[in-house]
C-alpha cells in the first residue's frame, strides 16, 4: 500500500516556507514576497511520489504579538501543527535564532492541539530544513548548533527553496517517516485552493512586492465578481483595500501606473496556472477598520 501524510511547513516570517513549498509543487501554489507575514492561510500543495502522496500545509510565519491579526494568524499555525503527521520547521541560515527562534523550536517539537492527547508528551516526527544554503550570508554551523542544542532528535537537511537544492533529500526524509494511509487527492492535484481565493492571492502578491513599509500589511483584497466570457476566457473583478486614503494612492499610482503594473504581472502568472485566460478588473477601496472586523477577519484568515 502507498504511504501518505499531512507534512505542515512551519517557521518564522520570512523563513522561506512558502518558496519551499512552491519550488516542492514546481507551481506558484502559495505566494512570496520579502516582507514578513505574506502568508495568512494554512495553503495546501500536495506532490505524489511512487512512494506515496505527501499533503504540505503551508503556514503563516511564527510571530508572538499580542494584535488581533497576528492571533489568528499564530491560531492558523496552530490549528496545521495540529493536522500534521509530519512537522517541517523551516530555519533561515541567514538569521541568527535569538529568543523567539528558541521559542518557537521547544513548541514544535511536542505535539499541539487540545484534541491530540493520544501522543501527549512523545515527540513529533519532524524534520529542520536548514533553509537559504545559497545565500552569501548563510551561517549553516550556526543553524546546525542550533538544532543539535534545541532539537537533538530532529532529522536536519540543508536546503536552498531558491536554488532547489536540497530538495529531492528532503522529500526522502519525508517519505521514510510517513505511514501507509490513503491518497486524499487525485494525482493531478498540486492544490486544493478554489480559484477566487487564488487570484486574490496572487494580486496581493504583486501589490505586497510593489509597495514599501506598511503598506503590505494594511492591504487585503476582495473578490467583488466575475464572468466567463464567450471566448472561454474569465473577467473577474477586486477591489484592493487599504487601510488609509494616503495608500489609496500609492497603490493607484501616478495616472494608474502603479495599479496597471499590478495587474499585469497578476494576469500574467495567472496565465501560467490557469487554463484560461483571466481579465482583471482592479480597484481599491479603503476601509480604515478592516483589522478590528472580526466577520472580514474570519473571511481573510482561515
Ligand atoms: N537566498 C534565498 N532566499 C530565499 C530562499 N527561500 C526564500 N527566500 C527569500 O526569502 C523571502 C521570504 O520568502 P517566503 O517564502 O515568502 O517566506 P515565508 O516563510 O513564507 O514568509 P511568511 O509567509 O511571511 O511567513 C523571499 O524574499 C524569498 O525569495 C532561499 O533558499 N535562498
Ligand atoms: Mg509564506
Amino acid at each position: 500500500m502507498a504511504k501518505s501524510a499531512f507534512v505542515a511547513i512551519v517557521g518564522r516570517p520570512s523563513s522561506g516556507k512558502s518558496t519551499l513549498l512552491n519550488a516542492l509543487c514546481g507551481a506558484k501554489v502559495s505566494i512570496v514576497s520579502p516582507v514578513p507575514q505574506t502568508t495568512r492561510n494554512a495553503v495546501r500543495g500536495i506532490i505524489n511520489r511512487d512512494e506515496g502522496q505527501l499533503v504540505f500545509i503551508d503556514t503563516p510565519g511564527f510571530h508572538i504579538s499580542e494584535r488581533k491579526l497576528n492571533i489568528k494568524l499564530k491560531n492558523v499555525a496552530l490549528s496545521a501543527l495540529g493536522d500534521a503527521d509530519i512537522v517541517v520547521y523551516v530555519l533561515d541560515s541567514t538569521r541568527e535564532p535569538g529568543p523567539e527562534e528558541e521559542a518557537l523550536a521547544s513548541n514544535f517539537s511536542v505535539p499541539s492541539g487540545s484534541a491530540d492527547t493520544v501522543h501527549k508528551g512523545s515527540r513529533r516526527k519532524m524534520v529542520v530544513a536548514i533553509n537559504k544554503i545559497d545565500a552569501k550570508d548563510a551561517d549553516v554551523a550556526r543553524a546546525v548548533q542550533f538544532v543539535a542544542e534545541h532539537l537533538p532528535a530532529a532529522t536536519i537537511v540543508r536546503i536552498s527553496a531558491l536554488t532547489g537544492e536540497g530538495l529531492d533529500e528532503l522529500v526522502s526524509a519525508l517519505l521514510g517517516l510517513a505511514e501507509e494511509g490513503p491518497q486524499w487527492y487525485p494525482p493531478e492535484y498540486y492544490t486544493d485552493q478554489d480559484p477566487v481565493f487564488r487570484i486574490a492571492e496572487i494580486i496581493r502578491e504583486k501589490a505586497i512586492n510593489h509597495t514599501r513599509e506598511e503598506l503590505p500589511h494594511a492591504l487585503f483584497i476582495d473578490f467583488v465578481d466575475s464572468r466567463k466570457l464567450e471566448d472561454g476566457s474569465l473577467e473577474a473583478s477586486y477591489d484592493i483595500v487599504v487601510e488609509r486614503e494616503s495608500q489609496k494612492g500609492i497603490v493607484i499610482g501616478k495616472g494608474g501606473s502603479m495599479i496597471k503594473v499590478i495587474r499585469e504581472e497578476a494576469e500574467a502568472d495567472l496565465a501560467e496556472l490557469f487554463d484560461y485566460p483571466v481579465h482583471l478588473r482592479l480597484q481599491v477601496r479603503v476601509d480604515p477598520s478592516w483589522k478590528h472586523d472580526d466577520k472580514r477577519l474570519d473571511s481573510l484568515i482561515f
